[in-house]
């Protein structure tokens, strides 16, 4: 089925100045841009995207990681979408990824690993339109 997923290439990529490999691995796996923007999170913004994990240990971190740079954004289209992004980027921590992932190639640790995927149908939905939306998409 085609689904909708959110892309995050986050700073440390840009950092490293890898995003246009990642852009291109895009492409290469097939995936249409719906949209796609580069962005300084705020605050504000980044708690709102990750409220989920809000009472984790981890939280004040993984804001404070994903508003140290810009990042970008893209709302990916392709049939099953989630799952495939997902197998792309790896296992959360690159220490497990597998050879050739994002996270295994460009992460560092797993708060600072490079990607971020939606993690189902529902919230492929939820978080496109939470970075695109109304008329943006
Ligand atoms: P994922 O779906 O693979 O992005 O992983 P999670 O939803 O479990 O975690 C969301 C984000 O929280 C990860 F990208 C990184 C961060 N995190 C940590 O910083 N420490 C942890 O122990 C677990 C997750």
């Amino acid at each position: 089925m085609t689904e909708r997923t959110l892309a995050i290439i986050k700073p440390d990529v840009l950092k490293q100045r890898k995003q246009g490999h990642v852009l291109q691995r895009i492409l290469d796996e097939g995936f249409e841009v719906l949209a796609m923007k580069q962005m300084l999170l705020t605050r504000k913004e980044a708690e709102g995207f990750y409220a989920v994990h809000r009472e984790r240990p981890f939280f004040g971190e993984l804001v404070d990681f994903m508003t140290s740079g810009p990042v970008i954004v893209l709302a990916l289209e392709r049939e099953n979408a989630v799952q495939h992004w997902r197998d792309v980027i790896g296992a959360t921590n690159p220490a497990n990824a597998a050879p050739g992932t994002i996270r295994k190639l460009y992460g560092t640790s797993v708060s600072v690993n490079a990607a971020h995927g939606s993690d189902s149908v529902e919230n492929g939905q939820i978080e496109t339109r939470y970075f695109f939306p109304g008329s943006e998409l």
